[in-house]
């Protein structure tokens, strides 16, 4: 059966839950359009998560790869167009602080994600779920774990799609965080399984 590997994150900043934690963790081993699930969850640190993130691509070779982050604010479930050569903004985790670094020296200055991300949004809007697609992924973590796999890719002439979804808070955070647009946890997930399946139409 085809592999699909599913990354979230761990808490960052201020926000003590992150929601794709848990997403991540329950779609373990099921199977979800065509794919069994390899779920991961990447550190909140610039030195370990795009390293770890190729690795888990090296050893388990999926034929799929999305990652997902929270984007505490955001309104709707919004999958990433483009990853940046760019490392900057607040300290992470370990308390490494990037300003304007390159993630790979002689890297491409961005890459677009491979994912069916318009077809996703259709989808996911079709269901009845609020979704657009993003312009930018930002500068942290997020875009540094999204371009580590998609440079992977390139370099390794792997031609699996990959890519990143961006998420909003669960309620779970919203009630710990205080003022914060959140969705529940039940549609966040689902959200991510007709993600998912959107690969199936490709
Ligand atoms: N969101 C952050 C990093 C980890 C996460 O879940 C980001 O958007 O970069």
């Amino acid at each position: 059966m085809k592999t699909l590997l599913l990354t979230g994150f761990e808490p960052f900043l201020s926000f003590t839950i992150n929601p794709t934690e848990k997403i991540v963790q329950e779609l373990k081993d099921e199977v979800v359009g065509g794919f069994r699930i390899i779920s991961e969850i990447l550190p909140v640190d610039f030195e370990k998560a795009g390293k770890q993130l190729v690795s888990l691509i090296s050893s388990h070779q999926p034929d799929a790869v999305i990652s997902l982050g929270l984007a505490g604010g955001r309104y709707k479930i919004t999958p990433e167009r483009i990853a940046i050569n760019i490392n900057d903004g607040e300290k992470d985790n370990q308390g490494n602080v990037k300003v304007d670094e390159p993630i790979q020296e002689k890297g491409m200055d961005a890459y677009l994600s491979t994912l069916p991300i318009r077809k996703m949004v259709d989808l996911l809007k079709e269901k009845g779920l609020p979704a657009e697609i993003s312009n930018t992924a930002g500068t942290y973590l997020c875009n540094h774990v999204m371009y580590s796999a998609l440079h992977y890719c390139k370099e390794h002439n792997l031609a699996i799609p990959a890519g990143f979804i961006h998420i909003p808070a669960s309620h779970e955070l919203a009630i710990e965080h205080g003022r914060i647009p959140s969705w529940s946890h039940e549609d966040l997930k689902r959200g991510i399984i007709i993600c998912i399946e959107a690969l199936l139409a490709q």
